[in-house]
Parts: structure tokens; C-alpha cells; sequence
């Protein structure tokens, strides 16, 4: 380790005399060139996985981790009198993703170095990444993120290719971010970028001119797509990623000695949703211009590509009209319909036609047709799919169709966030874990221990009162560490129900209001960014905020509740709150989360569920029992049925039941309306009572019981340790390492 060297040299200062900021561009530095040093992953075939988003977060913590020297550097700053933690935060945090699927790629790809496959990452260079949240009376406002300063983890290579789309040709620069592995190898994110990107045109928070391809390409990761420009932008930024992957690809595999029609032998590419869909027309298109035949063009193309699907919700199932694809990228359009024309000739069913009849491309169409291997990302999930929203698909190709249950990186979500808890699990079980997650079951053996649950709860209390201290230097918030931490963190989405968790808080609110207090304080903590155009997302964030601000100043009540909405919550931000949680709400309506990632986190975390029977908590409640779990609301079944009947009335609970009634009352309340805005708060009180699409009212009585039974059996604090170490002991299969080597076995083959 030369830390000391690249001070000298860069500064001509001692590591004592740096400053913060100057230790960490030193840090940076050391990592770069220790990661260029370690080899990296070499073979026939390479995986390359193709993503809108990667949510990497902060990397230096994670590399020093992941090098082994994270303890040597701390002590060697502590011995000048620096502080790792204060070196951390001048780190910008990236916002090259929204939340689970960007996530997700970046635990995939800290996995894929740990085991020591041959993979990259390949995405766009969003200048500005997801918006920046703030909040101003009581609303989300939006800001740019920018995240990329002069020295950063970004490399730049001479790797550049032309990307055409109608009557405009960019040429792209390849940007890398070096991935490294835990004890293992480095790979590569690859970034691609333009550099006639100009920052200078975003104008007030983050609108900016549409139409100027060449100047706003790779400035926000999803710009809003409520306009046509806007939904023709995410089309140039889809097309520019997947072309620039293709050509790197097909670089790469000749080099090796590919000749095109042995692709699948050198390449496979793992399609992270639909964004990238379009590689799969650009492949048979360069292939084609390789001189290969188009039908031996398709044929190699789909036993290279391989699809993972994250959502059932049919509005998140991108169909483009195929007059937007002639706008923006014309070459495409005869190859869909080439693949459209095979599907029709085959298939007498227009469900799985890849055009429709209103002219719009269904690009998880393209992706089942022409990919070898289809997956959903939790076991529920994979069944939905297979027996509901894609059934027509399963009877063509019930061999392509396979199970993948999502998992999170050990490195970054215990030994990270939590190393008291992770030293903790050493002394007890050792270190082989950290390696090999399944390791973590020898923690039951401690069910019982008084010594070891005591130790459980003490770690969780200090967790809570660094948490209490960083919410209080963050949002100027005050809570009560001895109160019960309930956390509910993730995108802002209907689907996701934090109305269901707002509507609790009212009827808490009004029970304190009406004499009957809690046994314990409860705080009720809240992180989401909604999109900026969608609308109903905006409203709940603002009765959430509306709810913080009357609660928090009544005193009558705030000594037992109070809300928290962090502002901007990001994946630092997680890393402060998961270690802290109690409860871990995981509330999503019964079918519709296709897994879910921070249910895991908070697991591992020794956090116990309160949740649906949805995504991976039908998982996490198989391996932790029904003690372990607070599971409330219908099931997936009754759902789906509900929604096949269209039978559900949400106004017959509303006027059934006095505690729905009272609870969404009080949503235009004269409360609420003095510190909120009345249009927000209408729009949103007549959403629910008309509608209520996720039907959070025939969950809400079953939720406030379970709630209640949970409260209450946090009381009994050695029963409550029991559950948190059941929990922790069972997380290991949720390791991503584990997601790895499965994809690894059944779809990639790597050698
Ligand atoms: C689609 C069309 C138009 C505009 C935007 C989109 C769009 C953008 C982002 C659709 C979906 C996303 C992101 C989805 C996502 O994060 N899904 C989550 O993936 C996780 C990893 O598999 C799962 O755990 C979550 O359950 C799932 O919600």
C-alpha cells in the first residue's frame, strides 16, 4: 500500500496534513492502480449483461473491502488522526439507477468478480444519473446529480464506435469502472458515453431541450416520457447502449478467434429487462452486414441472448409504436418485422405477436422469441409468469422459462453497512461466510444463547443511535432510539403500497389523539424518489411529508409517533438505515412485487418482515417460519381472481369500514390542508375511495393486526433476539452469489 507515495507525489503532504478530500482522490488513486494490478477474468466465453441501470453506489469502502485492506487503510488514517467514515462521505454517490433491477446489476456484478466468471457490465454514462430529490413545502422537487468530477472511478479508453440512428451519427467513448471482486478478480462496467453531452443546456431543476440528440443523450438515466420527445429520447438512449454493446461484443469475440457463427460459444448476453431489448434486431443487423445469412443471423442471435423479466405490471411492459422506431432508428424496423412475420407464420395467437394491431412493438415479445433463456427473479414471481402473464409463451417454450430468485451482495449489505454485526458473526461462526453465505445457518445453533441474543439487541441499539444521530445532522429530525424503528424504503409505487403504510399512521395518529397510546414510541421511516411525471406517486410523498409535519409538532402525540421521510434516499442512505431497522416493510400487493431486494437486506440485517405474501417474502417466510415473520393480506390467488372479476369496490370498504373511513378522511383533513396542498391531497383521497387499484383496503385491518402483534411481541426482547438471529441464520441464500452461480450453471455456462 502506497498511500503515503501517491500524497507525496500529488499534494507533496503527508497523510496527516491532507485534508479529507485530498485523502480520498489518494484512496482512488491506490485502488485504481491495485484493481488495474489484479487480473482479470479471462476465457473462451465472456458474459456480457446489458443494463439501463447500474446502482453501484459508493465505491471506495466496497474496493478497499473487496481488496482486503479496508482495516489496514482505517488504521493507517486513524493513526494521522483521519477518519475513514469522514473520507467516505466526500464521495459522490452515482445515481446510475432507480432502485431494484439497477441494484441488483451492481450486486450481480460484485458476485461475478467474487467467483471469478468472465463478465462485464455494459450501460450508459448518465451524466446526471436519477435527479437529485429535494423536498420543498411538502413536495418532491427534482435536481440534476452531478456525480462526475474531474478525478473519479470513470476510465476513459480509446474504445469509440459510430452509432447511427435517422439523419444523425453519434460517435460514442467507452468509459470503464473497474468491478472488483471480493479476495478475486477485476472486471469491468462499461459506460458508454458521447462528448458533445452539454450539462449547460439543463435549465431549472432538471428540464432540458428534448429533441437535441447530440447535446442530451447520456444527461439523465429514464428523462420524463410523458411527451413524445421525451419517450423518443429513451428510444436513442436504448439504441446507442445496445449498439455500442453490440459492436463491442462482436469486437471482442472476433478477437478471440469467433467467427460469427460460433457467437454463442464466446459471448452470452443476459438482458436485464426490456431497456435493452433492442441489442437483439442490432445484433442480426450487424450480423447481417458481417455478410450472414438472416435467417443464421436470428438463429445465432437467440442462442446468445438470454432475458430476465422484473415486472408483471403490464403499464411496465415497454411497448414502443413501431412509428417512434421508424423516427429514431429506421435500419431496426424491417428486422422486427422479419421476427414479427416468423412469430405470425408459426403462432395463430396474437398474444404473442410482436407487433399489435395498434402498431406498437411489445419488446418482452421480441426477448422470449428470440432468447434462449427467460427468467423470472423469484420463485412466485416465475410461476405468475408462467401461469398468467406470459402462459401463451410457457406452452410454446416451457423450456426456456426457469426460476432465478434474486440475491444481494454480502460485501456491500453486512460487512459495509453493518462490521460490528459482521465482526460479531465472526467471533461466532468464523469467517468462512463471508464466501460461503450458507455458512450463516450455524448462527440457530445460538437461538438460545441469552449471551449471544443480548449482544444481537446491543449491536441493534447502537445501529439505531447512529442512525438517530445521522437523521438528525440529515433532516433536522429528532427520534427516539429506544423507539421501534418501522422502515419502509423503496421506489415510490402504488403497487409497493406506502399509502397502505400512511393510512396505518393516520389511524395510530388518530387512536393517540383519542387517549389510546402505544406501549412503545414508534418511528416511521420512509426513503422514495417517485418519477417526476407520475402523478399519484407525487401525491403520496406529499401526504407522507404533510403527515411528518403535523405529527411531528403535535406534542400530544409525538412522543409516540413520529414520521420520517429521508430526502433523496439513495443507496448511502440505505447503508445508514438497514443496520438500524426493527421492522421491515415489505407491503406490496399479493402478486405484483416480482421480488423485492431490500427484503433481504433488512434480513440479514436482523430486521424482521412485516409483509405479503409477495415476491421473495413467500421465500424469506419458507426459510424463517411463521414465528419469524409478520405475513398479513390476501393472497396472490384471491388477487389475481379479483382482478379477473373486476369485482373489487373500494368505496363499499370505505363506507364499511369506520377505520378506513376515519383513516382516509382525514387525507383533506384541516390539519392535513394547513401545511399541504389542497389539490394533492383531494387528487389522492379520490384515487383511493374511486379506485384504489392496489386494493390496500381489504389488506388494512390484517395489516394493523399483525402490526399490533408485532409491537407487541418486540416487548419481550429475547424472543424478539430469537427471531432477528433466525433471520440473519437463514439470509444466506439470498446471497448474490448464490443467484450467480445458478445463472451461471443453467444459462451462462461459463467455463
Ligand atoms: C418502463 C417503461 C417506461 C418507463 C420506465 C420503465 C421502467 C423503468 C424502470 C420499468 C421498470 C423499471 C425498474 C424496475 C425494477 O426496478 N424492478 C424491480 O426489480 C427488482 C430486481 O429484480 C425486483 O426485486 C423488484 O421486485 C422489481 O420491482
Amino acid at each position: 500500500m502506497n498511500l503515503t507515495a501517491i500524497l507525496n507525489t500529488k499534494y507533496g503532504k503527508s497523510i496527516a496534513d491532507c485534508t479529507n478530500e485530498e485523502i480520498y482522490f489518494g484512496l482512488l488513486e491506490m485502488v485504481q492502480q491495485m484493481a488495474a494490478e489484479k487480473e482479470s477474468a479471462q476465457g473462451k466465453k465472456k458474459l456480457y449483461y446489458i443494463s439501463a441501470e447500474f446502482l453501484i453506489g459508493k465505491l471506495l469502502s466496497n474496493n478497499l473491502i473487496n481488496l482486503g485492506i479496508y482495516d489496514e487503510v482505517k488504521e493507517l488514517l486513524a493513526e494521522n488522526e483521519k477518519d475513514i467514515c469522514a473520507v467516505e462521505e466526500i464521495e459522490p454517490e452515482p445515481s446510475l439507477g432507480n432502485g431494484g433491477l439497477g441494484r441488483l446489476a451492481a450486486c450481480f456484478l460484485d458476485s461475478i468478480a467474487t467467483l471469478g466468471l468472465n463478465g462485464d457490465g455494459v450501460g450508459l454514462n448518465y451524466h446526471y444519473g436519477l435527479f437529485k430529490q429535494k423536498f420543498a413545502k411538502n413536495l418532491q422537487t427534482e435536481q440534476p446529480n452531478a456525480w462526475i468530477e474531474d478525478q473519479s472511478w470513470l476510465t476513459k479508453t480509446d474504445v469509440s464506435y459510430s452509432v447511427s440512428f435517422r439523419g444523425l451519427t453519434v460517435t460514442s467513448r467507452l468509459y470503464d469502472i473497474n468491478v472488483t471482486g471480493y479476495d478475486n478478480r477485476t472486471n469491468k462496467l462499461h459506460l458508454f458515453d458521447i462528448e458533445t453531452v452539454d450539462e449547460s443546456i439543463v435549465e431549472d431543476g432538471i428540464d432540458f431541450d428534448k429533441s437535441d440528440i447530440e447535446k442530451n443523450l447520456t444527461l439523465f438515466l429514464y428523462p420524463d416520457d410523458s411527451d413524445e420527445a421525451g419517450r423518443l429520447l429513451r428510444i436513442y438512449q436504448q439504441y446507442f447502449m445496445v449498439s455500442n454493446g453490440a459492436q463491442l461484443i462482436l469486437d471482442e469475440c472476433v478477437a478471440k478467434g469467433c467467427n460469427l457463427y460460433d457467437l454463442p460459444d464466446y459471448a452470452a448476453i443476459q438482458i436485464n429487462d426490456t431497456h435493452p431489448t433492442m441489442v437483439i434486431p442490432e445484433l442480426i443487423r450487424l450480423l447481417c452486414e458481417r455478410g450472414i445469412e438472416m435467417d443464421d443471423a436470428i438463429d445465432i442471435v437467440t442462442r446468445t441472448c438470454a432475458y430476465t423479466n422484473h415486472t408483471i405490471l403490464a403499464e411496465a411492459l415497454e411497448k414502443w409504436p413501431i412509428a417512434y422506431l421508424k423516427k429514431a432508428v429506421p435500419q431496426l424496423v424491417p428486422i422486427i418485422e422479419v421476427l414479427d412475420d416468423k412469430v405470425r407464420r408459426k403462432y395463430d395467437n396474437e398474444k404473442v405477436y410482436i407487433i399489435d394491431k395498434d402498431d406498437r412493438v411489445h419488446m418482452a415479445h421480441i426477448c422470449i422469441h428470440y432468447s434462449y433463456s427467460v427468467n423470472g427473479v423469484a420463485s412466485l414471481h416465475t410461476d405468475i409468469l408462467k401461469e398468467n402473464e406470459l402462459h401463451a409463451f410457457y406452452e410454446i417454450y416451457p423450456e426456456k422459462f426457469n426460476n432465478k430468485t434474486n440475491g444481494i451482495t454480502f460485501r456491500r449489505w453486512l460487512l459495509h453497512c453493518n462490521p460490528e454485526l459482521a465482526a460479531f458473526i465472526t467471533s461466532l461462526i468464523g469467517d468462512d461466510y463471508k464466501k460461503d453465505a450458507a455458512e450463516l445457518t450455524k448462527l440457530a445453533e445460538y437461538a438460545e444463547d441469552p449471551k449471544v441474543l443480548e449482544q444481537l439487541l446491543a449491536i441493534k441499539q447502537s445501529r439505531k443511535q447512529e442512525l438517530r444521530a445521522y437523521l438528525k445532522q440529515t433532516e433536522g429530525v429528532d427520534v427516539d432510539a429506544d423507539s421501534i424503528f418501522d422502515i419502509q424504503i423503496k421506489r415510490l409505487h402504488e403497487y409497493k403500497r406506502q399509502q397502505l403504510n400512511a393510512l396505518y399512521i393516520i389511524h395510530k395518529y388518530l387512536e393517540i389523539k383519542a387517549g389510546k397510546k402505544p406501549a412503545r414510541p414508534i418511528t416511521a421511516i420512509f426513503g422514495a424518489k417517485a418519477a417526476p411525471a407520475y402523478v399519484i406517486a407525487q401525491d403520496i410523498i406529499h401526504l407522507i411529508l404533510c403527515l411528518q409535519e403535523v405529527i411531528n409538532n403535535d406534542p400530544e402525540v409525538s412522543p409516540y409517533l413520529k414520521v420520517v421521510m429521508v430526502e433523496n434516499y439513495n443507496v448511502t442512505y440505505a447503508e445508514h438505515l438497514i443496520p438500524a431497522c426493527d421492522i421491515s416493510e415489505q407491503i406490496s400487493l399479493a402478486s405484483k412485487e416480482a421480488s423485492g431486494t431490500g427484503n433481504m437486506k433488512f434480513m440479514l440485517n436482523g430486521a424482521v418482515t412485516l409483509g405479503t405474501e409477495d415476491g421473495a417474502n413467500v421465500e424469506i417466510h419458507e426459510l424463517v417460519g411463521d414465528e419469524n415473520i409478520y405475513i398479513f393480506g390476501d393472497s396472490s390467488e384471491t388477487v389475481v381472481e379479483r382482478y379477473a372479476e373486476g369485482s373489487y369496490d373500494a368505496s363499499a370498504y370505505y363506507k364499511k369500514d369506520k377505520d378506513i373511513k376515519a383513516a382516509v378522511d382525514f387525507i383533506t383533513s384541516e390539519q392535513l390542508l394547513a401545511v399541504g396542498s389542497e389539490e394533492h391531497l383531494t387528487r389522492l383521497q379520490k384515487e383511493l375511495i374511486g379506485k384504489d387499484w392496489f386494493m390496500t383496503f381489504p389488506d388494512f385491518q390484517d395489516y394493523i393486526e399483525k402490526k399490533e402483534l408485532a409491537f407487541k411481541d418486540y416487548e419481550d426482547r429475547m424472543a424478539w433476539a430469537k427471531k432477528m438471529l433466525i433471520n440473519i441464520s437463514q439470509a444466506g441464500y439470498f446471497s448474490s452469489d448464490r443467484t450467480i452461480a445458478e445463472y451461471n450453471e443453467d444459462i451462462w455456462q461459463l467455463s
